[in-house]
């Protein structure tokens, strides 16, 4: 019983078989950021399949929800793992045009369960309302994830509005999703590249600093 056997059950879309297993590695006292590395490497393999035509949506979706599964199982033991002060406001959305949540979701889970408040806007969020969510929550981060390339210039595009209303210096701008990057980031002007949500909470709060 392993990460191994949790990344195939997940890959199967077995998620009972995978959150009871979940539940049996963190008893166990397997770390539960660990697990979501794991499973997020998982996932990559997935979509790997799926380029190659070896496996079609509906499997896509069965081990993303499987994923899902494993991730509301690992709630109470990052809780316990994170802290408790506000360490500030994050509104956190996919971009237009993108559905795939899953990323989003764990990073939500992971900032709440280290002490960030945290405004959930969903997916397929419109530019201009992630502008105006952070400004009616007073928010000190706008975080914006896309997962294709083809969704990728609305995180600019988040960016450009900010701009034309005045506002770029009154937000941090944090960029994620797994095909961008430090340099795109840069390039669109952002204020942080996160890789994967682990990290996320240090690098935040480093901003604030
Ligand atoms: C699951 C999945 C789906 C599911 C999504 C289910 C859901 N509810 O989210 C479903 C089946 C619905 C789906 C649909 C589609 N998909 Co899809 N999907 C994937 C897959 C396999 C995994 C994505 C995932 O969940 N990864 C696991 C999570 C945990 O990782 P992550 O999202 O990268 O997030 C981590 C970090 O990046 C970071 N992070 C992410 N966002 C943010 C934001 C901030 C602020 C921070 C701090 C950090 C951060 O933290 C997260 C945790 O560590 C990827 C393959 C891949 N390599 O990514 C393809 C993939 C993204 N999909 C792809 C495609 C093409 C599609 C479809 C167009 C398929 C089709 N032909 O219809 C549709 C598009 C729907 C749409 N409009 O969005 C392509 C995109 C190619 C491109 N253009 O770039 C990929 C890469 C697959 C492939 N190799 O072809 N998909």
């Amino acid at each position: 019983m392993s990460l191994e056997m949790l990344g195939k059950l997940v890959a199967d879309g077995e998620a009972d078989e995978a959150r009871a297993l979940a539940a049996r590695l963190i008893a166990e006292g397997q770390g539960p950021l660990a697990m979501i590395e794991s499973l997020t490497g998982t996932m990559a393999q997935v979509g790997d399949l799926f380029a190659r035509l070896e496996i079609f949506l509906p499997e896509i979706m069965l081990a993303g929800e499987a994923l899902t599964a494993v991730v509301q199982e690992l709630g109470p033991a990052l809780e316990k793992a994170g802290g408790r002060k506000s360490r500030g406001r994050v509104v956190l959305g996919v971009v237009k045009g993108d559905l795939h949540e899953i990323g989003k979701n764990i990073v939500k889970l992971i900032l709440e369960t280290s002490g960030f408040e945290v405004k959930d806007l969903g997916y397929n969020v419109d530019s201009l309302a992630f502008v105006k969510e952070a400004e009616a929550y007073g928010a000190d981060f706008i975080g914006a994830s896309s997962l294709m390339t083809t969704t990728m210039p609305r995180q600019k595009e988040i960016i450009e509005i900010l701009k034309d209303k005045g506002l770029r210096d009154k937000f941090r701008v944090v960029i994620g999703g797994a095909p961008t990057s430090r340099m795109w980031a840069e390039q669109i002007g952002a204020d942080l590249w996160c890789p994967d949500a682990k990290s996320a909470p240090d690098l935040l709060a480093g901003l604030l600093k």
